[in-house]
């Protein structure tokens, strides 16, 4: 395999350096932060406490890292229980930013930094971007929410911090980020891959084409995407497609990044401490296997989260990346435990129609999945966009991609959903997280 350019520039860079470390280093590292975590949740946060009583165990039950497994877990519903500062294990005082990730019902969960949190979520942005090919001189456009939303100003600090130059343009006002990706000689974009997606389509409809711009890596997360997506959009831009991965309740963006190998997501393991477990038993699964993404923060400490069951499935990628950092991989994360969805029988996760329909020409990945309940059964349609050449094209031609798309969909599914052409421009955009699916279901009972 040769090494691209930017791996070998990022191997001897200093912030990159605990990407390193030896292994056995690492896991002593792991442990001693690990229990100076738990013994911190036991002390300072009254519900965590009470749940270990509960469960049995004390912080000095950890000796090992594999005694994790004896704490009980925690999910959403104890951070909205706790809303909004019952979880915290710092006083006010010492907090000194807060951050909230809307729901899709009810009161958004609360989250919060010290400024040492704050300085080790920059430090694992740092090494993100770093992974992701990025250095010094880089002019990154930061497309991302800056808000309560952890993606903008996550990235903001980590590009900073490697020494990039930034420009804070957030989402949104799409010709705007078009005109500056131009005029600015940008090299980096970070944004949701379904809004670069769009810029790519609107930079065209303005006659720019981007392959010809200097953008070089684009820094994409947040959302669900395909290897599908991924060659649909390096194709039509040239830059480096990464995924990087994270969550509000765990820090934000920094939880875990590809290398610019792109074969699995690198997980910060010094400051983050991920187990895969069954979903439905939680009992830990065997390396290798698929499963729920469990993680524990081994170094925060206005807000610790002990074994967080994040829904999101994934499975440790087996073996040494050619980058040769030391931290392990987990494969992309294309679904959640809980957006499955069943369809006569067959289970449905919303990311293979996204594999499926682009493996059809005449479409573009700008889709939604509506859900309805008929007479008691689940019914799945999937409106789509088609390409101006096709929609101007005659009637045939639009019955036979409807044709091809069910056959598709069949293919990959196991079941046949009903399909429904739009217009092109007649699926919403999003600037930010995209929104596949809708669920009529319960309206329709
Ligand atoms: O989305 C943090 C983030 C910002 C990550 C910018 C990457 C880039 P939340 O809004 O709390 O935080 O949403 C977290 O989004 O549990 C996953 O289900 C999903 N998610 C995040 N990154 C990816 C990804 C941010 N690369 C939830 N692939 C997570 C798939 C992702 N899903």
């Amino acid at each position: 395999m040769t090494v691209p350019r930017e791996a070998r520039s990022v191997e001897y860079n200093p912030v990159s350096a605990p990407d390193y470390t030896p292994v056995p280093l690492l896991r002593q590292l792991q442990l001693e932060r690990l229990q100076m975590v738990v013994r911190r949740a036991y002390d300072r946060v009254p519900p965590l406490r009470e749940r270990m009583q509960a469960g049995g165990v004390t912080p000095d039950l950890v000796r090992s890292l594999e005694d994790v497994a004896a704490f009980p877990f925690t999910g959403k519903a104890d951070l909205r229980d706790n809303y909004p500062y019952g979880l915290f294990a710092s006083p006010m005082e010492e907090v000194v930013r807060l951050h909230a990730s809307s729901g899709t019902t009810g009161k958004p969960i609360v989250v919060a930094y010290t400024q040492q949190d704050l300085d080790v979520w920059t430090n694992a942005m740092v090494r993100t971007l770093a992974s992701c090919g990025l250095h010094k001189g880089d002019i990154v456009q930061n497309a991302y929410g800056y808000g309560l939303f952890t993606g903008g100003l996550g990235l903001h600090y980590g590009a900073e911090g490697l020494g990039a130059t930034v420009i804070p343009i957030s989402g949104g006002n799409t010709d705007r980020q078009i005109m500056v990706m131009k005029d600015f000689g940008v090299t980096a974009v970070c944004s949701t891959p379904s809004y670069f997606l769009h810029l790519i389509e609107r930079a065209g409809e303005l006659g720019i084409d981007m392959r010809e711009l200097p953008l070089r890596v684009g820094v994409f997360g947040a959302e669900p995407w395909s290897e599908s997506m991924r060659r649909h959009i390096e194709s039509r831009s040239r830059v480096r497609a990464c995924d990087i991965y994270g969550l509000s309740e765990i820090t934000g963006p920094g939880v875990a990044s590809e290398c610019v190998f792109q074969c699995g997501l690198h997980v910060f393991e010094d400051h983050f401490y991920p187990e895969i477990v069954d979903p439905s038993t939680g009992r830990i699964l065997p390396e290798g296997e698929e499963g729920e993404l469990v993680l524990t923060t081994l170094s925060k400490r206005a807000m610790p989260i002990l074994r967080y069951r994040t829904r999101d499935i994934t499975a440790f990628v087996p073996g040494p990346c050619a980058c040769g950092r030391t931290l392990r991989r987990i494969r992309r994360i294309t679904r959640r435990s809980d957006d499955m969805f069943i369809i006569r029988g067959v289970n449905v996760f919303p990311s293979q129609v996204e594999t499926a329909l682009l493996a059809v020409e005449g479409t573009v990945p700008h889709y939604v999945i509506v859900l309805t309940r008929e007479k008691g059964l689940d019914q799945m349609e999937v409106q789509v966009e088609v390409t101006p050449e096709v929609f101007s094209d005659k009637i045939g031609a639009l019955e036979s991609l409807q044709a091809k798309l069910v056959h598709a969909l069949d293919q990959v599914l196991g079941v046949k959903v009903r399909v429904r052409l739009v217009e092109p421009r007649g699926i919403q955009r999003s600037e930010g997280k995209a929104k596949r699916l809708i669920d009529r279901r319960n309206l329709a009972d």
